[in-house]
């Protein structure tokens, strides 16, 4: 854990600006890269540039270098009005809110022909205004159901249940719309929607697709059969071209699976189980979204972005009280880009007992807690010897949470068990295909991010990744740029074999695939299920994939949300077994 916080230290704590380039050129300038020399051959650093990052041009270039692409440097810029310091705003004067429950409206007939009963659940989007912090004025947000994040789903495995997602959203956006990415064309209803359950093994016709969207008046219902193991899954916008603004927006909400294994384990409960949902946000002085753009006003799209607010479960600076006992936290990283890197300020170690798809065979200790966005972590924190302490959730520089942990002592603070879930390791024997695939960026000629892409393909272009029902898969992410990108795949679940570092130059230049160093096997903590693995900066990062579940075309793609709004999303289709259950093909 330590050694794999130090080795991403760079780009997971993100503190610098993707939209402030003298700024982020200083922090760049302290990167790792190529041997200088390489830049030495103006033609070299063009072509490799080009295909691998532009922040790496920029961290081994000069500043002179940097000068002379001035144009490029000039098309990210912050806009004209200063954003509100959040270092203003007094410290944890507002309690941590609990996003409200969602309730079944009524039970209707399973859309499976099973004729079973299943609860149903209507949770409109629509334009909300909301209080971030107690001194500011309400601020203007998208929500389902009413609140950011959105109505909690507390489900059971097994039990199906049905969703209606209302588009009540105004007709206009109120964030800066690219008309020239794909999927985002002019003349295209502005506030438009589809849903997207992360983590949920669900039919493909109610996956949300990303060209599914529909527009305000308009409505879908999804059923979601919830046969998946306990977990904390979350629900989002996913429309294609515009799904950063959205989920900027505030359109996401938590969705959590239980099942008899994890109640079996007698966990923290009730109040001692709280949700916490993690997304940075900038915003102007009057408490309203700020969302940058380029300079360019035709492509106002930026390749990334960081904010100063750092939201927790919609408040700023939130507090919560806590009695000397165990506590369980359910975490979601919900950002657009940022890595949070998640600590106790008073350096005692947190205990982690699940990730994206579940619990973990054991707890494992971790005083640094990696999240990337879409991420989630299910974390148990010992109170008991901190009683009338005042304990702070960093991520470093930042103060996210305070905890006021009550005085008095009490009865039963609880204990954790050794054992939690057993996850049987899947053997790279039981694959039938490998599939190495390409992340990369794409860049103009002054080293300005175009775009980025999988297995150098774009989204529109057919489809090449057909997995077959019931047969397991290794794919291999190549990642030839400087970014860290969390990756994604829609309604399986995996687990990470490895990750090891290469030569990028050597591959985009000839193809060939040199490795620097051994095969670095998954933390504890990365040692359960995965949906959302991060593909560390030029590094071969190996997952294993059961494709079960359901045939159907899905989409896999970056959750750096503004790389998945520009082409870095790609379909795969799961093929239907050739003899259902049958296995190899
Ligand atoms: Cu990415």
């Amino acid at each position: 854990m330590e050694r794999e916080a130090q080795r991403e230290c760079c780009c997971a704590s993100r503190a610098f600006s993707g939209i402030q380039p003298f700024r982020y050129l200083k922090k760049s300038l302290n990167r790792n890269g190529f041997p200088l020399r390489q830049l030495e051959n103006g033609y070299k650093v063009r072509r490799v540039a080009r295909l691998i990052s532009r922040r790496w041009f920029l961290g081994r270039s000069t500043l002179a270098a940097a000068a002379a692409c001035a144009p490029g440097l000039a098309r990210a810029v912050t806009p004209p009005v200063a954003n509100l310091d959040p270092n203003r705003l007094a410290r944890f004067v507002d309690p941590l809110p609990i996003p409200p429950r969602a309730v079944p409206v009524e039970h209707r007939a399973a859309p499976d022909g099973s004729g079973e009963q299943v609860p149903f659940y209507r949770v409109p989007m629509r334009a909300i205004q909301a209080r971030l912090h107690r001194d500011l004025p309400p601020t203007k947000l998208w929500s389902f159901g009413g609140s950011v994040p959105g109505l909690l789903f507390d489900t059971r495995s097994g039990q199906g249940l049905a969703i209606e997602w209302p588009n009540e959203l105004p007709a206009r956006h109120f964030l800066p719309i690219d008309h020239t990415l794909h999927g985002a064309e002019k003349g295209l209803h502005e506030a438009r929607g589809v849903v997207h359950l992360h983590g949920g093994k669900t039919p493909a016709a109610s996956d949300g697709y990303p060209e599914d969207w529909y527009a305000p008046g308009q409505s879908r219902t999804y059923y979601y059969p919830n046969r998946q193991d306990a977990a904390l899954l979350w629900y989002h916008d996913h429309a294609m071209g515009i799904n950063r603004l959205n989920m900027y927006a505030g359109l996401f909400g938590l969705f959590i699976v239980r099942d008899a294994v994890e109640e079996a384990l007698r966990l923290p409960s009730g109040k001692y189980e709280v949700p916490l949902v993690l997304a940075d946000r900038n915003l102007q002085p009057d408490g309203q979204l700020s969302y940058p753009v380029s300079a360019d006003p035709e492509r106002p799209w930026v390749p990334e972005v960081f904010g100063e607010a750092h939201l927790v479960n919609g408040k700023l600076f939130p507090y919560l009280e806590v009695e000397p006992r165990l506590y369980r936290f359910r975490i979601l990283n919900a950002a657009n880009g940022r890595f949070y890197r998640l600590s106790l300020s008073d350096g005692a170690a947190m205990q982690q007992i699940g990730s994206d798809q579940g619990l973990l065979a054991a707890p494992a200790a971790v005083k640094y807690l990696q999240l990337a966005p879409g991420e989630r972590a299910d974390v148990v924190i010992d109170f008991s010897g901190s009683r009338g302490a005042r304990l702070l959730l960093n991520s470093e520089p930042f103060e996210l949470l305070e905890f006021r942990v009550g005085a008095a002592p009490v009865a039963e603070p609880g204990t954790l068990p050794r054992q939690l879930r057993p996850v049987a390791r899947i053997p790279e024997s039981a694959a039938v295909q490998t599939r190495r695939l390409t992340l990369g960026e794409s860049l103009s000629l002054v080293a300005e991010s175009m775009g980025m892409l999988l297995n150098n393909t774009p989204w529109h272009a057919p489809v090449t990744e057909q997995p077959v029902l019931d047969t397991t898969e290794i794919w291999e992410l190549v990642n030839l740029t400087e970014d860290v990108h969390p990756i994604h795949l829609h309604m399986v679940r995996f687990q990470v074999l490895d990750r090891r570092r290469f030569d990028a130059y050597d591959y985009t230049s000839a193809g060939k695939l040199r490795f620097t160093g051994p095969p670095v096997p998954p933390d504890p903590n990365e040692m359960g299920w995965k949906d959302t693995v991060r593909a560390n900066s030029h590094t071969v990062t190996r997952i294993i994939v059961p494709f079960t579940g359901y045939p159907g075309r899905y989409v896999w793609h970056c959750h750096i949300l503004e790389h998945e709004d520009n082409e870095m999303m790609r379909p795969f289709e799961v093929l239907p077994g050739r003899s259902p259950g049958s296995g190899r093909t």
